[in-house]
């Protein structure tokens, strides 16, 4: 196994931190992954490693076999409804009480910011507690996962489906451009956790990098944002984020 990477926290980014106004902070799967959720991208333990997403994770995949996709999605449930947030979900959660105004855009369905304490969370891609109608003239939403194999929507007998964002789909219009607005309108950002290949939550580093914002990445492995990025700590978040919350407001 490879040595763990160094723990080196810049005075540059801590100094920023302090005096930061605004923070929005982008999560992706990483930022679960010590709280045993596997990732979807990660060579090994990936969900893409085992599973073809295309046969799960589309609208067709699950127009053609209905019941394989809600069985893969209830697993997910089960697991994620049994995890508890790490010291990583808990520094994020610390830092929306130190800064005046955060904001939290996470590609997870996993709820696990929410259980940590996070307040200003935007669920980009949806979340696994929901199941949605798939009439989109119904608009039945439940928080109970009904033990069936296929659930059908008590109000129009349509099935239920996991209320997520598949590939294909269009991310909800009124999160996405409250998005886009915190990652152009903050003082810094951070990306954690995210390979930062599907769009659009991907071009959201970007969109502070040309307003002038600066970015911290922190992920196990430097992705196609790390050149851009003015920070970047490579240590698992569980790790690294905690220590950079006390380093900015101990003592
Ligand atoms: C750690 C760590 C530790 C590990 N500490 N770090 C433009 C160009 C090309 C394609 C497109 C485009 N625009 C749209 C598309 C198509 C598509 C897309 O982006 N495809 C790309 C893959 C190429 N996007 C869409 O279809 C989106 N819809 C859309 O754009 O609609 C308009 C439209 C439609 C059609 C055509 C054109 C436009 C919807 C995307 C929905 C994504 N859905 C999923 C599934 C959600 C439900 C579920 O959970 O099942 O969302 S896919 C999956 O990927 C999931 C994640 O949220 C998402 C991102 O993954 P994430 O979080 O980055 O995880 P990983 O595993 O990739 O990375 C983990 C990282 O953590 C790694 O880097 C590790 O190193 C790191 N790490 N341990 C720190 N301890």
């Amino acid at each position: 196994m490879a040595d763990a990477h160094p723990v080196s926290i810049s005075d540059k980014l801590i100094q920023l931190l302090r005096s930061a106004r605004s923070l929005t902070v982008l999560t992706g799967a990483g930022i679960s992954a010590g709280s045993g959720i596997p990732t979807f991208r990660d060579s090994q333990t990936g969900l893409w490693a085992k599973y073809n997403p295309q046969e799960l994770a589309t609208p067709e995949a699950f127009a053609k076999n209905p019941g394989l996709v809600f069985d893969w999605y209830r697993w997910r449930h089960n697991l994620v409804k049994q995890a508890k947030p790490n010291a990583g979900h808990y520094a994020i959660a610390a830092l929306e009480k130190h800064i005046p105004t955060f904001t939290l855009l996470t590609q997870n369905v996993d709820g696990l910011h929410q259980k940590a304490g996070s307040k200003n969370v935007i669920e980009l891609h949806g979340s696994l507690q929901r199941l949605r109608c798939t009439n989109v003239h119904c608009g039945y939403t439940t928080d109970v996962w009904p033990d069936e194999p296929l659930p059908h929507c008590p109000v129009c007998d349509a099935n239920l489906r996991p209320d997520v964002v598949w590939f294909g789909e269009m991310l909800p219009i009124d999160l996405l451009k409250r998005a886009v607005s915190a990652s152009k309108h903050c003082d810094l950002f951070f990306s954690i956790g995210t390979s930062s290949v599907v769009e659009p939550a991907a071009s959201l580093p970007y969109e502070a990098l040309h307003a002038g914002v600066p970015v911290v990445e922190v992920n196990l492995e430097p992705t196609s944002l790390n050149v851009y990025a003015k920070f970047y700590c490579a240590n698992p978040a569980a790790e690294i984020l905690p220590l950079i919350v006390s380093a900015a407001w101990s003592g």
